[in-house]
C-alpha cells in the first residue's frame, strides 16, 4: 500500500466556509477535503487530511509523516508566521514538503508575509482559494513521481 500524501492544515481552518466568507470562500474544511481526495485519487494517490488547532498536535502529525506519508502539504495558517517548532519538525521529517494557503497572503497585512514554513517547502501555493489544495496535490504527484524515477 503506498503512503499518503498528508494534508494538514492549522488553527482556525475548521471555520472555512462559516465565517469570513470574502477572505476564505464559501466552502467549508469538508467540501474541501472532498475535492482534495478527488484530485489526488484521480492521480493514483491517498491523502490523510487533518485539521487541529493546537500547534503541538501539528508538530506530532509532522513527525509522523516521517514513517507514515509520502509527503506533506501544509497550510499551518497563522502558526506559518510564528511557528519555529513547525520549522523544526518540517526538517526533521525528509520529506517533500508545499506550503500552502487560501489567501494571497502577499496581499494582506506585513506580519503575514514572513514564512517559518517556506524554507523547508520545495514550494508554496496561496491566493486560489481551496482550488489551491488540487494544485498542490498536482504539484506534490509530480515531485513523488521524480522522487521515485532517481
Ligand atoms: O490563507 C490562508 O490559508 C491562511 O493560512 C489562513 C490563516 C491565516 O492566518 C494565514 O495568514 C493565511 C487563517 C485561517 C483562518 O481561517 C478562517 C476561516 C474562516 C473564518 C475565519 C478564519
Amino acid at each position: 500500500m503506498p503512503m499518503p500524501i498528508f494534508v494538514l492544515n492549522g488553527p482556525n481552518l475548521n471555520l472555512l466556509g462559516v465565517r469570513e466568507p470574502s477572505i476564505y470562500g464559501a466552502e467549508t474544511l469538508e467540501d474541501v477535503k472532498r475535492r482534495t481526495q478527488a484530485r489526488a485519487e484521480a492521480l493514483g494517490h491517498n491523502v490523510d487530511f487533518r485539521q487541529s488547532n493546537v500547534e503541538g498536535e501539528l508538530v506530532t502529525w509532522i513527525q509522523e509523516a516521517r514513517d507514515k506519508a509520502s509527503g506533506i502539504v501544509l497550510n499551518a495558517g497563522a502558526y506559518t508566521h510564528t511557528s519555529i517548532a513547525i520549522l523544526d519538525a518540517l526538517n526533521a521529517a525528509e520529506k517533500p514538503v508545499i506550503e500552502l494557503h487560501l489567501s494571497n497572503v502577499f496581499r494582506r497585512e506585513s506580519f503575514r508575509h514572513h514564512s517559518y514554513v517556506a524554507p523547508a517547502a520545495q514550494g508554496v501555493i496561496c491566493g486560489f482559494g481551496p482550488k489551491g489544495y488540487e494544485l498542490a496535490i498536482e504539484a506534490m504527484a509530480d515531485l513523488l513521481t521524480r522522487k521515485s524515477a532517481r
